[in-house]
């Protein structure tokens, strides 16, 4: 783990006692202030201790509340990433602030020495929270769906509901799907075009690959009574409200327009397989295949259906483009992800010299299948065609690879860059936005064969 990132997550850690332990304001920190203050160290977006003094959620404990006692939530404090439940191995994950990335050199260590498949086992798959993940009795738990959208226009205290069982009886679906944070790669625009931006500092790890099976959103739409007038629907999150500069932004939510609501969207319940973990959405959570991340909502409580378009902090002061080269006020709220690529390898890795090198690695886009991929050994002069190891598919990664007999010893510095089907590539600088959203530019890959 890079010194950097330790001594922040100690940091964090030691803010956070201080507080649980009242004594930030002893110290005259005043929790703004301490806000402010992790928010600058690039620790969050997501302050974690003031969001253990907000109100919770009825069915929920977090995991980060040391107060809830017994149970899976027993362990997670001593990890690297005090909110989130599952263990997070150094070799596998590089904490960010509440997050976790995903290591793309651990792709080549899977199971049973072969190296990790398409999709992502979940203990290795990446966790983004912008608060704690909440342990979430799933028999208690219920759907709640009201609004002006739906047939009788229900409120919120007399919502049309589901149970997990109700949801279970309805027809299956699986699909495959990525997730992946709209802030991947955030951390390019600085160390490649010292652009500052505050968010978490992801390399390219925020993001995974899944299978996930679950019901059509559309399916319990169309069940709650939706009406030809609904416009857009509004799921929220059952983990503890966000808080932002000290006051509260209330649930984590984003609106997302019926026609999309209809299309593709599922409301998953498994995941390779397998139930629902806690830090990916257990019991329920969203899939919004081929937008940036946020659109997934996990931990769904309750989803509104509107006649007229709804709005949350998440589809107007976040997740938009804001700056020089982009509309006065901002550009319409993110929704389809862009072209990546990264190697299966570390950053910095060392590479025996006097021998040939397999290199691997993957693309992808939420715009449509990859269609080629090249990679450059020598600082981005000469481009080879990189060899596809999946028939390009618009759900999901392609991997490829490449055979490398480095001339000599020394330095190198790898790029690799991809297209899609509609045309989408990867171009040398990404169009820089305030948050530091969407980085699509190719990525310097640093090695050095020895
Ligand atoms: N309720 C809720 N849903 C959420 C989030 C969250 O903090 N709370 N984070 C979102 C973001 S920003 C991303 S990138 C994905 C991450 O999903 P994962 O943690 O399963 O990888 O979940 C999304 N859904
Ligand atoms: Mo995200």
């Amino acid at each position: 783990m890079p010194a950097e990132q330790l001594s922040e997550a100690a940091y964090d850690r030691l803010r956070r006692r201080q507080w649980l332990a009242g004594e930030a304001r002893a110290d005259g920190v005043e929790r703004r202030t301490l806000l402010r203050m992790l928010a600058a160290a690039g620790v969050i977006a997501a302050p974690t201790a003031g969001a253990l003094l907000t109100a919770r959620p009825a069915l929920a404990r977090t995991a980060a509340d040391p107060g809830a006692a017994a149970g899976p939530a027993a362990g997670p404090a001593a990890g690297p990433v005090p909110g989130i439940v599952k263990p997070l191995p150094a070799e596998w994950f590089v904490p960010r602030g509440t997050n976790a990335e995903m290591r793309f050199d651990a792709l080549r260590d899977g199971a049973d020495g072969a190296p990790v498949g398409r999709h992502i086992p979940v203990e290795r798959f990446f966790v983004r929270n912008h608060t704690s993940t909440p342990l979430i009795d799933a028999d208690g738990w219920r759907l709640k769906l009201f609004g002006s959208g739906l047939r009788g226009a229900p409120t919120a205290d007399r919502p049309v509901e589901f149970s997990l069982a109700d949801l279970r009886a309805l027809p299956a679906h699986s699909i495959s799907a990525l997730i992946e944070c709209a802030g991947n790669g955030r951390s390019f625009y600085g160390s490649q075009q010292h652009q500052t931006v505050p968010g978490t500092p992801w390399t390219l790890g925020g993001i995974g690959s899944a299978r996930w099976r679950g019901v059509r959103l559309a399916d319990v739409l169309r069940r709650a009574g939706l009406t030809r007038d609904a416009v857009d629907v509004l799921p929220s999150g059952l983990d503890p409200e966000f808080t932002a500069g000290g006051v509260s932004l209330g649930r984590v939510r984003r609106p997302l327009p019926v026609g999309k609501a209809l299309d593709d969207v599922l409301l998953a319940y498994e995941m390779n397989g397998d139930p629902l973990t806690p830090d990916h959405g257990a019991p329920v959570r969203l899939v919004v295949p081929g937008w940036v991340g946020i659109a997934s909502i996990k931990w769904v409580g309750s989803i509104e259906v509107a006649d007229q378009p709804l709005y949350s902090p998440w589809n107007t002061d976040f997740y938009r483009l804001f700056g020089p080269d982009h509309p006065a006020g901002g550009s319409a709220p993110l929704t389809t992800q862009v072209v990546k690529s990264a190697f299966e390898l570390a950053r910095g890795a060392v590479l025996p010299a006097g021998r040939s090198h397999r290199l691997h690695g993957r693309s992808w886009s939420g715009a449509a299948p990859i269609r080629r991929v090249e990679v450059s050994v020598d600082g981005g002069r000469r481009w080879r065609r990189a060899e596809l190891r999946d028939e390009p598919r618009a759900d999901d990664w392609t991997r490829w690879s490449v055979e490398w007999r480095p001339a000599a010893s020394g330095p190198y510095e790898l790029r690799a860059r991809a297209v899609d089907r509609r045309g989408n590539t990867q171009p040398e600088v990404a169009v820089f936005n305030r948050e530091g959203y969407l980085f699509d530019a190719v990525v310097v890959h640093p090695v050095t064969v020895a």
